[in-house]
């Protein structure tokens, strides 16, 4: 994986009712929930991201149908399919992502450790690329 960004699984209760699925900050995610939004109605042939954050921490869901997210630490890239209400992506600071693929009314749920902060985007590859070669 890219950084310390990670998959995981979503402790998930089903019962005959159906399912429920849960995330709560924790020793795995040590950061105070303070936004929820979710991405839908997107195009299969458009690109959403294509940007990283200096500080933000990001946990992402989809919740329905799937999406495809390229994460790229300025050296290495991964892809990684989300297609599953119980599998989570934890995405770290200083990761650029570009997400593609929106099928089948994909739904994309976002939990985020700021509030909105525009001044936290980089959204310049060239200055990323620049700005991750100072990390390690
Ligand atoms: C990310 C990916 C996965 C707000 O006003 N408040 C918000 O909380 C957010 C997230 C966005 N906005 C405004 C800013 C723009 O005028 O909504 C508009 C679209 O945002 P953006 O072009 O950044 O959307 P995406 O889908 O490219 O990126 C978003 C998040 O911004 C980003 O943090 O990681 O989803």
């Amino acid at each position: 994986m890219i950084g310390n960004c990670k998959t995981f699984k979503i402790n998930s209760i089903t019962d005959t009712r159906g399912s429920l699925s849960f995330i709560e900050s924790s020793d795995d995610f040590p950061f105070e929930f303070k936004r929820l939004y979710y991405l839908y109605n997107v195009p299969s042939c458009e690109v959403r991201g294509a940007h990283a954050h200096k500080k933000l921490e990001q946990i992402l869901v989809c919740l329905n149908g799937s999406v495809d997210v390229i994460l790229f630490d300025g050296k290495d890239k991964t892809k990684i399919t989300l297609s599953s209400p119980d599998l989570g992506l934890y995405v770290c600071p200083m990761i650029w992502r570009d997400l593609h693929n929106f099928k089948n009314d994909a739904v994309l749920a976002v939990i985020a450790s700021e509030h909105y902060d525009e001044t936290d985007y980089i959204r310049d590859i060239n200055e990323f690329i620049k700005l991750a070669k100072h990390i390690d």
